[in-house]
């Protein structure tokens, strides 16, 4: 079946005229569909590998974006029941979900301090308003997402299994993150001990999973609901950081480009804690930036792990393109530890505004 044909499984205002893919996700097969009339919608090939239970995942995303839509209005996307009236729908060997076009900017890199400032505002905002949602309804769509250590001993698993044939090449980046295996489980023991307090998160604040104005540059809409899950505020403040505080993007091969912007990262910081700061706990603040750390230390190692494994997790554009990916992220983890307390103090600051 076409692309428009699949469209029209869904109740859409008038014919599908077009379809072409749309941004960057790692994920997903996402596509823009424009109708006769000119209205616009995004049609999604959901991956069902990453994605076993898809009643689950959709009902998560259905029952999230009506209560953030109920508690204020268009604030969330807006998704489309098929004309069936199930959550997605079928064709071929895949399973489509629908949304109503969001007309606004995602940001792959961001230019300005502004810009991580305004996704800082979403983020935050995304968890106040679901600090009341009972997390009980929700499905874990994919298992210790954000377990560190899991994520280690995945690495270590794909190094000694070597199913592509490349460990050799890649010795020395192994060698960077088996050196911080120590940390690995920092922020998980802070939860074990009860000082840390799992919450309803995002789980995958990638900078290009929020909409923006592009005139107004103010937050339009959270988007990529896929991992809305109980996780720790920490982790969303990281992992919007890993990519939007960087100084390029995360597949830069030239690492002479790639820092983090310390005038970034206190801009998204403000923007994080002006929605959210006051409803975080004294450790839940004082490990904002361990979590910027982890992040970028976990998903490194998963970038690596999926090299590993012959490329099998995240879409690739080039054979090396998870290395290079995997070795932005040791730039970053290096240049975030030469510059830990000026971190910790630079988010105390913005706590204190
Ligand atoms: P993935 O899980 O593969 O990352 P996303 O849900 O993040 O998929 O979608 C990929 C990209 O498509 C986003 O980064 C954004 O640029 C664009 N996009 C997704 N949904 C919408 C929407 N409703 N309106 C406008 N753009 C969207
Ligand atoms: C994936 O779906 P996307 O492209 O927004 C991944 C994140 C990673 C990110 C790395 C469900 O995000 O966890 O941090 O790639 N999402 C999932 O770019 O695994
Ligand atoms: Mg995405």
């Amino acid at each position: 079946m076409t692309l428009n044909g699949i469209a029209a499984l869904f109740p859409i205002d008038s014919e599908p005229v077009s379809s072409s893919p749309l941004g960057n996700g790692h994920i997903n097969e996402t596509y823009l569909i424009t109708c006769a009339s000119g209205s616009k919608y995004v049609l999604q090939k959901i991956n069902r590998r990453i994605f076993t239970d898809v009643d689950g995942l959709m009902r998560n995303i259905r029952i999230v974006t009506q209560y953030l839509n109920a508690l204020k209005p268009h604030s969330s996307l807006e998704f489309l029941s098929a004309n069936d009236g199930r959550d997605y729908a079928a064709a071929g060997d895949g399973y489509y979900r629908m949304y109503r076009y969001v007309y606004g900017i995602s940001l792959e890199t961001a230019r300005t301090p502004a810009e991580l400032e305004t996704c800082g505002k979403a983020f935050g905002e995304f968890q106040t308003q679901l600090a009341d949602f009972d997390a009980e309804q929700l499905t874990e769509t994919i298992p210790r997402f954000h377990d560190t250590v899991k994520r280690l001993h995945d690495l270590e698993r794909a190094a000694s299994q070597d199913e592509a044939g490349r460990f050799k090449q890649v010795e020395r980046e192994f060698r960077f993150y088996m050196q911080r295996q120590d940390e690995a489980g920092v922020m998980l023991g802070l939860l074990a001990e009860g000082r840390l307090k799992k919450r309803v998160t995002h789980n995958d604040t990638k900078l290009n999973n929020v909409l923006l104005d592009e005139k107004t540059l103010t937050p339009l809409c959270v988007i990529d609901l896929d991992t809305v899950m109980p996780g720790l505020p920490g982790n969303d403040f990281g992992d919007c950081i890993r990519t939007g505080a960087s100084t390029a993007a995360e597949d830069e091969p030239d690492l002479d480009k790639v820092w983090l912007d310390l005038e970034k990262y206190r801009a998204f910081a403000r923007g994080f804690l002006s929605e959210c700061g006051r409803s975080l706990n004294k450790d839940e603040l004082s490990t904002l930036t361990l979590g910027a750390k982890l992040m970028t230390y976990e998903c490194g190692m998963r970038f690596l792990t999926d090299y590993l494994n012959g490329d099998t997790y995240f879409r690739t554009a080039y054979p090396e393109h998870n290395l290079v990916r995997c070795r932005t992220q040791m730039k970053l983890i290096s240049d975030t530890e030469a510059h830990m307390s000026e971190l910790n103090k630079l988010v105390a600051e913005e706590a204190e505004r």
